[in-house]
């Protein structure tokens, strides 16, 4: 099956998620890789990460507007997955989402003090939910920028470690059923941070 060029993945998110799309679409491609500028909630793909805290039971943030779009039925599954450890990561269904599945992952609270390990816990939430994406045969995993919103990670480390810990799995793991793993930014900033950062990862061939 071949793979949708990225004009083709993201109109069809758009036009499956909204009647009108009311948020800009920015996106670059490089294979198996994009840049999408808008709400993740509103993507139709496999899979979409929600930063999420220790409890699994909702809070603001992304995991405010996935838990508002998903609804009530999530929060009860939540209920039955006994919260979640600081850089792991757990599957749960999409219910009202026009996305499959959601994997919630917890992001580390920022501080300067200790940084190795906060950075390690950011690389593992990343891992572990391309581990569970491949794990669970899922086709395409959208990630939110983790932890550097109300957790407070600098925006560019937590890019570094975003893409190469995509680009590590990407690159490793070839027999996985991931053919799309989509980085999603909320911010114009955040967005230009990857549109710098992503070509030293993703060299356009
Ligand atoms: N779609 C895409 N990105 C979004 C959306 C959205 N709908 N809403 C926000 N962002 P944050 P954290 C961006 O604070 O830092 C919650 O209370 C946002 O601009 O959601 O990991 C949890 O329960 C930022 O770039 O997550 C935890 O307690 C990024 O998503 C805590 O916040 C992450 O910001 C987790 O904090």
């Amino acid at each position: 099956e071949k793979i949708p060029t990225l004009a083709q993945l993201f109109k069809l998110a758009v036009i499956k998620a909204v009647e009108k799309p009311k948020f800009p679409i920015d996106s670059m491609l490089l294979d198996r890789i994009s840049l999408f500028q808008g709400d993740i909630t509103q993507l139709s793909v496999d899979s979409i990460v929600n930063a999420a805290n220790k409890s699994l039971l909702g809070g603001g943030g992304v995991d405010g507007a996935i838990h508002a779009a998903a609804g009530k039925d999530l929060l009860d599954e939540c209920r039955g997955l006994n919260g979640c450890e600081t850089g792991e990561s757990k599957v749960t269904k999409g219910y009202r989402l026009p996305s499959k599945h959601i994997i919630h992952t917890v992001g580390p609270i920022y501080s300067s003090r200790d940084i190795e390990t906060k950075a390690a816990q950011l690389a593992s939430c990343y891992r572990t939910s391309l581990e569970l994406a491949a794990k669970s045969s899922l086709k395409h995993i959208a990630f939110p920028s983790i932890s550097t919103g109300i957790y407070g990670y600098p925006i560019k480390d937590a890019t570094h470690i975003a893409l190469n810990e995509v680009r590590q799995f990407v690159a490793t793991e070839p027999g996985s059923t991931l053919e799309r793993v989509i980085f999603v930014v909320w911010s114009n900033k955040d967005r230009d941070v990857y549109q710098d950062l992503l070509p030293e990862y993703f060299p356009p061939s």
